[in-house]
C-alpha cells in the first residue's frame, strides 16, 4: 500500500512536470525578461473551456503594473517553458500535442479582466507536414513566432496565447488549454485599423467543436484538422510607412536594478538618525513582501536577491548607529541583472 501511494506520488509529480506556461516574450528579437508585462499564473497547470481561467488563465483578471511596448510589424516569439523559473531547460512533454493560436483585444491601460468580446485572431497553427503546431514548438526551442499586424491603431492591447493539448480531447471536457496573457501597448506605423470581427471569450469556441472533441489517438495528426476559433485577421495594405510613435508608456521606475517580473523596487529614503535608517530597512522587508506577492510561477529570484539587499541595509544601520553617525543614504541597487534574468537571457535551445 505504501508503495502504491509512493508510485501515485511519483505519477502525479511527473504529470505536473509535463504542464507548461508562457515565461517570457521577446519583441523584434530583445527578451523583454521573465514575467515582465505577463499576466503570470500561479502554476503551469491548463484550464479548461468551461471556466473563467480560459481567457487570461489563472489569476489573468488582474492588471499588472508592467506593459511592453511594440510596434506594428514587430515580430514577438513567445517562450513556453515546463519549467518556467528557467532551472531547466528541455522540450515540452511529446505528449502533449495540439494547435495553438494569437489573439489579441483592445484594453485600458491597468483593465483587469478581459473576458467578453473585442478579441480577434491574429495567427494560427495547427496540421501541415503530418505535425502539429507542439512539434513544431518543440523544434525550435520551444518557441513560437508571429507577426503583429501592420495596420492596427494605437494603443493598449492584450496579447493572448494558446496552446491546445489533445491527448485526453476524446472526452468532451477533456482538451487542455495553456494560456498566456501579455500587456502591450502598441505603437502605430499609420494604420489605424479596428479589426471589426471579434469574438467573445469565453465563447469563442465550443466543448464539441471538430478540433476540441477530437481522438487524438486514432486520428493523430489528421491534415483536415479544423483548429478552433475565427479565422486569423489580415492586415490591410493601409498601414503607412511612418516611424512608429514613441507614446510613452506608464511603466514603474526600475532604475535600482532590483526587479521580479513586473515588480521594481523603488529607492530607500535617505536618512539622517538612527531611527530613521531602520525606518528604511523597515521599508526594505516591506517591499520585499509586496515582491514575493506579486511573483507567479516565473519565480521569485529577483525578490531574493533583494532581500540579501535589506540584510545589507541593516549592517549600514548597525554601523551607523553604533558609530552614532547616522546620516546619509543607503548603497544604490544592483546594476547588474539578477541570476534568474540571466538564467532566461541566456538562449534556449
Ligand atoms: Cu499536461
Amino acid at each position: 500500500m505504501k508503495l502504491t501511494n509512493t508510485l501515485l506520488a511519483l505519477m502525479a509529480a511527473a504529470a505536473s512536470t509535463a504542464h507548461h506556461m508562457v515565461s517570457n516574450f521577446y519583441v523584434d528579437g530583445a527578451n523583454q525578461g521573465p514575467g515582465v508585462c505577463l499576466r503570470n499564473p500561479p502554476s503551469t497547470d491548463p484550464v479548461f473551456l468551461n471556466s473563467n481561467a480560459i481567457v487570461c488563465n489563472v489569476n489573468g483578471d488582474r492588471a499588472v503594473s508592467m506593459t511592453c511596448p511594440v510596434n506594428a510589424g514587430a515580430r514577438i516569439t513567445v517562450q513556453w517553458r515546463t519549467w518556467p523559473d528557467g532551472s531547466r531547460d528541455k522540450p515540452l512533454d511529446g505528449s502533449h500535442q495540439g494547435p495553438c493560436a494569437v489573439y489579441m483585444k483592445r484594453m485600458e491601460h491597468g483593465q483587469g479582466s478581459l473576458a467578453g468580446g473585442g478579441w480577434f485572431k491574429i495567427w494560427h497553427d495547427g496540421v501541415y507536414n503530418g505535425k502539429f503546431c507542439s512539434d513544431r514548438i518543440r523544434e525550435n526551442g520551444n518557441k513560437m513566432d508571429f507577426t503583429i499586424p501592420r495596420d492596427l491603431a494605437e494603443g493598449y492591447y492584450a496579447l493572448r496565447f494558446e496552446s491546445i493539448a489533445l491527448h485526453q480531447a476524446q472526452n468532451e471536457g477533456g482538451a487542455q488549454f495553456y494560456i498566456g496573457c501579455a500587456q502591450i501597448y502598441l505603437r502605430s506605423i499609420g494604420g489605424n485599423q479596428v479589426p471589426r470581427e471579434t469574438v467573445s471569450i469565453p465563447g469563442y469556441t465550443t466543448a464539441r467543436h471538430p478540433g476540441i472533441l477530437y481522438n487524438y489517438w486514432t486520428r493523430f495528426a489528421a491534415p483536415n484538422y479544423q483548429i478552433p476559433g475565427p479565422s486569423p485577421y489580415i492586415s490591410t495594405n493601409n498601414f503607412g510607412t511612418r516611424n512608429p510613435t514613441n507614446t510613452p508608456v506608464r511603466n514603474p521606475d526600475c532604475s535600482t536594478g532590483f526587479r521580479n517580473a513586473n515588480w521594481c523596487a523603488p529607492a530607500l529614503p535617505s536618512f539622517n538618525s538612527e531611527s530613521s535608517c531602520y525606518a528604511g530597512h523597515s521599508k526594505c522587508w516591506a517591499q520585499a513582501n509586496d515582491c514575493r506577492r506579486a511573483a507567479g510561477a516565473t519565480g521569485s529570484q529577483g525578490c531574493q536577491e533583494y532581500e540579501r539587499y535589506c540584510m545589507q541595509v541593516k549592517k549600514v544601520c548597525d554601523a551607523c548607529g553604533a558609530a552614532r553617525n547616522c546620516n546619509g543614504s543607503f548603497p544604490k541597487g544592483l546594476t547588474k541583472r539578477n541570476s534568474l534574468e540571466r538564467r532566461h537571457h541566456r538562449d534556449f535551445s
